[in-house]
């Protein structure tokens, strides 16, 4: 009798649980941008470097970088404009930098395998001082420096465009002067992209490299969970999207790039910064820009001395990593797929569902809350294909694995992804409610 309760139970569940709803993701083969390694990078405060955050001896955080690298570390951050510069100093002060914190930077990078944008304080600073530091970081990070970021978000103390771009010139000439080829990105605004296009014009054959905007969705007083997920299908993130867009295509500058951004300014709110949905959220918005032909984004994060950074993807106790939260896990799947040729994909059926492609492989973020079967035809045929689900038990929830894997402190990831056959291009997986399912074929 035990047995046939038992029995019955499995095909009452079985019965009840029917088929998840159907839905159809087309990955459309053609592709018109390239994600490179460096997609989904970081960006952090200057004053970490003088507090000496980056240095290779922090054996966890070398580990947390080499996960999702290599990549691009962006430093700057409002702490750019309030720490200063002592070609004399002994380092290890969160005050200012000495060229020992740069060394400590350069080894950080040498262990990881990142590249560096290297901002340089513009509101409180001169020309001169600023020329002296950008030498320095010059020799001593020699390849792994990208570009030189001056100033974090001019538009916030500089009113027009002609007075930025004649403050900025007196800094990028003075830099150049001692920095022969100096490379730079500009101009960072915070949540607008009125300077693009003059920018882009006026700065490319100036060794402008990187055209440059810093996004949020609002101010965390605005900070919810279904507020953050429809943040990309409208409102400032799409749109300065476009307008980087537009921007870098009509202007001849090497690439575009969102060198800083993360779901709510003044640090996040705990509980929507932090959890899943800001995992499913950073995947959505990293999508948005590739479609829109951005090199990438480097998602902020660390500490800082003005306020908690929540929607930091390294979670920290002073200088060490004390986990990974929501954002890591967006772009550590992110990461599983690359490098390779951006795709976009359909959707029919289901409901607050986007999906895309890179390479041969296809992502199905699925951020509503009914679990569905999709239906992938892939750009290319393969004969199976590995599954890898991100998923949490809630929106809201902080226990987020992928393939069944948390990320350690130590960056301890053991992903056991599922294998599923394919047929021709396609190919059926079972999508969770709330979860996101990358599908890699390479
Ligand atoms: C950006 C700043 C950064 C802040 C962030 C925030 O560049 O330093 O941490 O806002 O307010 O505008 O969270």
């Amino acid at each position: 009798a035990v047995v046939a309760v038992i029995t019955s139970l499995i095909v009452f569940s079985g019965s009840s649980a029917h088929a998840a709803p159907a839905v159809s993701v087309s990955v459309d083969p053609a592709s018109k941008s390239r994600v490179g390694t460096d997609f989904a990078g970081f960006s952090y405060e200057k004053d970490r470097v003088g507090a000496r955050m980056f240095n290779a001896r922090n054996a966890d955080l070398v580990k947390l970088f080499r996960l999702l690298g290599p990549s691009l570390l962006r430093i700057g951050g409002n702490l750019v404009d309030m720490t200063g510069w002592n070609p004399d100093g002994a380092g290890g002060s969160e005050k200012e930098v000495a060229p020992s914190d740069v060394r400590e930077l350069s080894l950080f990078l040498k262990a990881t395998g990142w590249k560096v944008v290297y901002g340089l304080n513009l509101k409180t600073n001169t020309p001169a001082k600023a020329a002296e530091e950008a030498a320095v970081a010059a020799k001593v990070l020699g390849e792994d420096l990208v570009a030189f970021e001056i100033g974090n978000e001019p538009n916030v103390y500089v009113k027009t465009w002609p007075e930025y771009e004649a403050l900025y010139t007196s800094f990028a000439d003075a830099i150049r002067a001692k920095v022969p080829g100096a490379k730079f990105d500009g101009p960072g605004e915070a949540n607008k992209t009125a300077w693009a296009e003059d920018f882009a014009r006026t700065q490319k054959d100036k060794g402008a490299k990187i055209l440059s905007t810093h996004q949020y969705i609002a101010r965390n007083t605005e900070a919810s969970i279904p507020g953050m997920l429809a943040s990309n299908s409208s409102g400032r993130l799409p749109n300065a999207s476009a307008a980087m867009e537009k921007a870098w295509s009509a202007n001849g500058i090497p690439q575009w790039r969102v060198t800083e951004a993360n779901n709510y300014y003044h640090g996040g709110a705990a509980g929507v910064s932090d959890v899943q949905a800001a995992a499913l959220w950073s995947l959505d918005y990293l999508s948005g820009v590739a479609a829109r032909r951005g090199s990438g984004i480097n998602f902020h994060g660390g500490t800082s001395t003005q306020f908690p950074l929540h929607y930091s993807p390294i979670k920290y106790s002073g200088l060490d990593p004390v986990g990974v939260q929501g954002v890591y896990y967006g772009e550590l799947l992110w990461k599983l797929a690359g490098p390779g040729a951006y795709h976009a994909a359909s959707v029919t059926g289901g409901s607050d569902i986007t999906a895309w492609g890179i390479g041969n492989n296809a992502f199905v973020n699925n951020k509503g809350g009914a679990a569905v079967t999709a239906t992938i035809t892939l750009p290319s045929g393969a004969s199976k294909a590995r599954v890898y689900v991100l998923t949490a038990p809630s929106l809201d929830s902080t226990a987020i694995t992928i393939a069944g894997s948390k990320v350690g402190k130590n960056a301890a990831f053991t992903p056991l992804p599922k294998t599923v056959p394919v047929s021709g291009k396609k190919t059926k997986v079972n999508v969770p409610a709330h979860s996101a399912v990358l599908v890699t074929t390479g």
